[in-house]
């Protein structure tokens, strides 16, 4: 492969963003200093499904505290699939007459400082008519349960996706492999939390609303339609975001109630969320009980697999995945990166009283890959084989690219059996292997390794959204480039960035095409008022979607750099070439700045019938409609203390190739990153409710989130296989750290506690779950 060319695609260059975040100049939205704003806490249920009968204001609420009559003319939110059979409800922005999670907002109160509106909240009185909830899984699948939306039942939706003879493979098959696995519910944990700062511009004669948001744009199409301003009369800004992973990709009822209220009032009103809302009223993540069975012949190549995905997705549907994206993911990705010809599967999604599910890093594939790679293991230890030869076997070979899965994704390139012959290289099994004969056995702490392979469906086309349901979902992205008259460029994009180092990247996609320092160039984003229209970030997209968008633009604007600076050269457009500021043709020069000054300044000097002024905006969507997968192996060693129950991690590799890399820097970093949640999501995050309802973990006190200490350097091996489909062959790759951690991390544990006739298939494994274990293989 070619040596990147400095500062463009390829290079590991230092981000952009970084010294004005490490300076402490980032502005989030707690930071905004606009006079006369005043906070907000809202009034949230305390209990977990009722009736309200009556809410008594204390003297003095009028003009401070707001229930959902007071927000006007709105609509509540309604999250839809039109796939038949999807069962929608209503979300109201405040709720009025039911209940149905602790956490859900009831009224705004308003004071002077965050702490005077909390007193307020305390001394309004709601008197609650309690219903009886319904709160784990098996109680929402218990027709006998009551119902949460006046449904037959608890049951949203049923998928099954899947096809071929499941029938015939399980005939064929010499060994069949059944478990059951539970990952469990857990809260987003972004650094910052969420926040909504509103106010009416009475010179602009338009509501702006800051929101710590991952998708401006198409926050304000739908605000529009909820609470009846139109959309030229409504801004969006996202200020910077503190890392959203998620849980700020989809419409808050914060940003309903708050828009609504800020238009009838005089002064922008702010709420930011605390630590205990964050974790009890953001959307949350997981909650699977996933039922597996595998048919595999002698030497353990799957014949097929069954699957029954069971999600718990709380208490609405949030807009606008809807409450079945956890199930339809987890039953529609089954297959993970192998060549599997017969699948049946069933994605069942379920309503409770507890807080509403919404995407978190992986969406559906942490579980997916778990219980996949958590079975494969179990195969090869029937079929007495090395779980990563089995793995190697079983895989989709480059041969067969593209590759169509039995469900309909379409695989576009890659070599997945190098990505398992790589890290198995790294980890060096050998070397594990003969320390675990060496230590085992020999006192309390047990050595494992574990394995576990994925593919990362990134970059989704609007078919493929469609194809799901969602049609408020679209697959493209949009930018524009600009040059200055001074010769500088201006990026502006639809995309948000919040940690991913979007600000250098689209710089240097940019500067691969137009030969400009990418150092120099600015990027802007997350304001309706400021960039063209796009979707925002999120599923891993925004480096093919916005990357493309960016490159055909440069691409487009770079000609008629080309041709203007032809002119200025008195050569063919044909021979420029730009690199390093300047327009070059052969010994022969001239700087951008010159060509820009034309454009702008001197329309006397451009060629004849040239348009003055530089700037494009195009759009970018992949090739193929179910965009382009990412892929990985991890391989983990760990050390199981046998007599307090923690597990160290010794070591952790990754192999992974997300085609071409604009950053490797940057990519290593996202691996890295997201491994540290995947391990959260194995060993300590957990958001427990009682039978009441009531959420157990509402501090990091409970919530236990991993630190410095519990997350190793992880080691990377980069493939790089271009994508066919997208432009440069960029895939995405933002969520795969988190996807193949967990299955990886219980596949060690699994392999350091086999001989001791303990098998642990439940998220996360907590000192507990595996002290327990241990003693009831004890006492079997
Ligand atoms: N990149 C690259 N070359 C590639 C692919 C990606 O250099 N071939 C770099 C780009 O800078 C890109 C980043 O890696 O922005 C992640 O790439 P991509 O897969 O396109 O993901 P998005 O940029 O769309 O970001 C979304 C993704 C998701 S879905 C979650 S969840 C997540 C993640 O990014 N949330 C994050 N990473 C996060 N990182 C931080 N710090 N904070 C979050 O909230």
């Amino acid at each position: 492969m070619e040596a990147p060319r400095p500062g463009c695609i390829g290079d590991r260059v230092l981000r952009n963003e970084d010294a004005r975040f490490l300076a402490g100049h980032g502005e989030y939205l707690a930071d905004l200093d606009i006079p006369g704003t005043r906070e907000i806490a809202f009034l949230r249920s305390p209990v977990a499904h009722a009736r309200i009968r009556s809410i008594d204001m204390p003297p003095g609420a009028e003009g401070r505290v707001f229930l959902l009559k007071d927000l006007g003319d709105i609509h509540p939110v309604r999250a839809v699939l039109t796939t038949p059979g999807f069962r929608g409800s209503d979300y109201p922005a405040l709720a009025a007459d039911t209940v149905r999670f602790v956490g859900e907002p009831i009224a705004i109160c308003l004071g002077a400082t965050r702490a005077a509106a909390e007193d307020l909240a305390q001394e309004i009185v709601v008197d609650f008519d309690e219903l009886p909830p319904v709160v784990e899984i098996e109680q929402a699948l218990d027709p006998a349960s009551p119902s949460l939306h006046g449904w037959p039942d608890n049951i949203c939706f049923v998928s099954t996706p899947g096809g071929g003879e499941v029938d015939a493979a399980a005939k064929a098959a010499a060994v069949t492999v059944t478990r059951e696995f539970r990952m469990a519910r857990q809260c987003v944990v972004s650094l910052e939390g969420r926040g909504v700062l509103a106010y009416w511009d009475r010179r602009l004669q338009e509501l702006v609303v800051y929101s710590s948001t991952q998708q401006p744009h198409v926050i304000r199409t739908v605000l529009a339609k909820l609470i009846g301003v139109p959309e030229h009369q409504l801004r969006v800004v996202a200020p910077d975001v503190g890392g959203g992973f998620g849980v700020k990709n989809n419409l808050q009822q914060e940003e309903v109630a708050i828009a609504a209220l800020a238009r009838r009032l005089k002064f922008p009103i702010r709420w930011v969320e605390d630590r205990r809302e964050h974790l009890i009223a953001s959307p949350q993540a997981r909650e699977h009980r996933v039922r597996l069975t595998a048919h595999a012949d002698a030497r353990g190549k799957i014949l097929g697999l069954e699957a029954e995905a069971v999600v718990n997705a709380g208490a609405y549907s949030i807009w606008p995945w809807s409450a079945a994206m956890e199930a339809n993911m987890v039953a529609g990705i089954l297959t993970g990166p192998y060549a599997i010809d017969a699948y049946k599967g069933r994605g069942v999604t379920v309503v409770s009283n507890k807080a509403p599910l919404g995407p978190y890093r992986g969406v559906g594939r942490p579980s997916a890959c778990f219980t996949l790679e958590r079975l494969v293991d179990e195969i090869a230890a029937k079929v007495g084989r090395e779980p990563h030869e089995l793995r190697i076997d079983n895989m989709v070979r480059p041969e067969q690219m593209p590759y169509r899965t039995v469900t309909g994704k379409l695989f576009d390139s890659g070599d997945y059996a190098e990505s398992v012959r790589q890290v198995a290289a790294m980890i060096d099994v050998p070397a594990v292997r003969a320390r675990q004969a060496r230590q085992n056995g020999t006192g309390p702490r047990r050595i494992g390794l574990g394995f576990a392979s994925y593919t990362e469906q990134t970059a989704h086309g609007t078919d493929e959204w469609i194809a799901r349901g969602l049609t408020e979902v679209f697959g493209y992205e949009t930018a524009t480039v600009r040059f200055t008259p001074d010769g500088k460029l201006i990026i502006e994009a639809a995309i948000q960035n919040h940690g991913q180092g979007l600000e250098t990247t689209l710089a240097q996609v940019a500067a691969q095409e137009l030969g400009v320092d990418p150092a120099d160039v600015v990027v802007r984003h997350g304001d309706t008022a400021v960039s063209p229209y796009g979707m925002g970030t999120f599923a891993s997209r925004s480096m093919v979607m916005a990357g493309g968008a960016v490159g055909r633009a440069s691409r487009q604007l770079g000609e008629k750099v080309k041709r203007i600076a032809a002119h200025l050269l008195q050569v063919k457009p044909a021979d420029v070439t730009l690199a390093n500021n300047c327009a070059v043709a052969g010994a022969r020069s001239v700087p951008l700045k010159s060509v820009t000054d034309a454009a702008f300044l001197h329309p006397e000097n451009l060629p004849a019938g040239e348009d003055p002024c530089l700037d494009e905006t195009t759009t970018f969507q992949p090739l193929s409609g179910t965009g382009a997968f990412a892929y990985a192996t991890h391989a983990v060693v760990v050390e199981v203390d046998t007599g307090t129950g923690l597990v160290e991690i010794l070591d952790y590799a990754v192999a992974h190739d997300c085609g071409t890399m604009v950053n490797p820097m940057i990519v290593e970093g996202q691996v890295q990153g997201g491994v540290a949640q995947g391990i959260g999501n194995a060993l300590l995050e957990e958001s427990p409710y009682d039978s009441g309802g009531q959420p157990l973990a509402s501090t990091f006190a409970d919530y236990l989130v991993p630190g410095a200490p519990e997350v190793p350097t992880v080691r990377i091996a980069h493939l790089e296989t271009p994508s066919p489909f997208t432009a440069y062959g960029i895939k995405g790759m933002g969520e795969g750290g988190a996807i193949a951690a967990p299955a990886a991390i219980l596949n060690a544990v699994n392999d350091a506690l086999r001989p001791l006739g303990v098998e642990l298939n439940e998220t996360p494994i907590t000192p507990k779950r595996i002290l327990t274990a241990l003693h009831d293989a004890r006492t079997e």
